[in-house]
């Protein structure tokens, strides 16, 4: 690690102290991004990176509300608004026990870059709140999302910060947080993604991140000349990532073999096919179970419960090709990286945002394998919203074929930028680097054109 990435990630460590998930996501970035400033040493003075990691501004908020017993709850509600110079901030709100300040700040940061690699104009952002959707009824959730949004509307607009769903939050959440916005504000825009289809939302919009993994492995998979076809592939998760990435490895010919969500594994030797992966869409997006009902059904499947604490998560150690973390952050170690290696692995194609940690990377770089980023490989969710956004300018909806066409040719663009600016710093084949830097060009050179502000 080089003199300056040292002290400049001292100063973050200080500045933003107890906030691990972010600090790791800097380093990464930072590491990159450091021939960058080597080359360009414009970006240095300006003190680029060292702004962006800073976010324009971060709004938290007290979120109270009463339950169907009548019972009142506190949770905190977050807006980090990361970067704006390409775009009105734009970027998922998670809701689940363990998001806070730190974690949503990765996640905001994170986004500045996947969304400037779209190539679309959108700058970044994130929010969420601790509150825990497991088990609850569709009431005790409207009333959350209402709470929620009391506060959110008058920080948010179409054309200021739009928001969508991600871990905790799916079109239902997205429904009740549109519903009040448009009842505040009087008014009816595109300020939320992920809408239904009824009241502005785009098709392809709930597969697009799933669908964009997929294609991002194969494009990775294309630079040796292969093919999805008949190879092997772990997903972990079982929400909206995990279900489109399986659909979609099963429409270009590959096997599913594994499922998982926060208590456990499935693995399936015989492959997910399509209609056990209607059966996982059903348990989990309208009986909303867990997904060890997938063995009473799918006798010759077995259910492994995972242990958060172990050494190695068992997920990934089974014989494969291809791996698809779709589940959290920080989901794939060391050991499960050497895991994933000693199986065959080769592809690891990132659904989920910063699934693998920094060993865990150095890793899967040293062996060399076909390793994409959350960042570049995940961005078809985000690119999909984009595409959303545009609809509800235009007030025209596209055909489905047109999404996924503009979708697919998105995803090969952000594998070509990765390609490209990986040999021009000099590291041929390192996706992150690629992704990384490919992202921040862009960022970069427009605060430079926009002034210190
Ligand atoms: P969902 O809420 O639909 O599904 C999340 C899945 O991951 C569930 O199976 C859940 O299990 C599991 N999971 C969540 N937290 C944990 C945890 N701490 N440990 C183990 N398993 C966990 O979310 P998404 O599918 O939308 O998101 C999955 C990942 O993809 C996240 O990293 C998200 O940031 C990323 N992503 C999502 C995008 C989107 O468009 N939705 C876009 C780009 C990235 P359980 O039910 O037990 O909680
Ligand atoms: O992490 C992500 O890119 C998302 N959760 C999707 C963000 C969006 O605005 O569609």
């Amino acid at each position: 690690m080089s003199e300056y990435v040292k002290s400049l990630m001292a100063e973050v460590r200080a500045k933003h102290a107890a906030q691990p998930e972010f600090h790791q996501a800097v380093e990464e970035v930072a590491e990159s991004i450091d021939i960058v400033l080597d080359r360009h040493p414009e970006y240095r003075s300006a003190k680029i990176l060292e702004r962006i990691i800073e976010p324009e501004r971060v709004i938290i908020f007290r979120v109270p509300w009463i339950d169907d017993q009548g019972e009142v709850h506190i949770n905190i509600g977050y807006r980090i608004e990361m970067n704006s110079a390409i775009g009105p901030y734009k970027g998922g709100l998670r809701f689940h026990p363990s998001v806070n300040l730190g974690i949503l700040k990765f996640l905001a940061f994170e986004q500045v870059f996947k969304n400037s690699l779209t190539s679309l104009p959108m700058g970044g952002g994130k929010g969420g709140s601790d509150f825990d959707p497991k088990g609850k009824s569709d009431l005790k959730i409207m009333r959350f999302c209402h709470a929620f949004m009391s506060e959110l509307f008058r920080h948010i607009g179409p054309n200021t910060d739009v928001p969508a769903g991600d871990i905790g939050v799916g079109g239902r959440e997205i429904g009740y947080l549109f519903g009040l916005y448009k009842k505040l504000r009087n008014e009816f825009t595109g300020v939320l993604t992920g809408k239904g289809l009824n009241w502005g939302g785009s098709l392809i919009r709930p597969e697009a991140t799933g669908y964009g993994a997929v294609y991002f492995a194969a494009e990775m998979l294309g630079t040796k000349n292969e093919t999805l076809e008949g190879k092997t592939c772990l997903v972990s998760g079982s929400g909206n990532v995990a279900q489109y990435t399986t659909e979609k490895i099963l429409d270009l010919g590959g096997k599913v073999v594994t499922l998982s969500d926060s208590n456990g594994y499935i693995h399936d030797e015989e492959g997910i096919d399509r209609e056990k992966l209607a059966y996982v869409m059903e348990l989990k997006n309208v009986r909303r179970g867990r997904i060890k009902e997938y063995t009473d059904k799918y006798k010759n499947a077995v259910y492994t419960a995972i242990d958060a604490n172990a050494e190695f998560n068992p997920l990934w150690n089974h014989k494969a090709d291809c791996a698809f973390p779709s589940a959290t952050q920080n989901e794939i170690n060391a050991k499960d990286a050497q895991n994933l290696v000693k199986n065959g692995v080769y592809v690891v194609s990132e659904g989920a945002n910063m699934p693998t940690t920094p060993d865990g990377v150095e890793v899967l770089m040293d062996k060399k394998i076909l390793y994409g980023p959350g960042k570049a490989a995940n961005a078809g969710g985000v690119a999909v919203s984009g595409l959303e956004m545009s609809q509800n300018s235009q007030r025209l909806p596209w055909t489905r074929e047109e999404v996924d066409k503009r979708l697919q040719l998105i995803m090969k663009n952000i594998h070509g930028t990765c390609v490209e600016m990986a040999d021009r710093f000099g590291t041929p084949g390192n996706y992150v680097n690629g992704a990384n830097i490919g992202g921040f060009l862009k960022v970069a050179d427009s605060m430079i054109d926009q002034g210190v502000v």
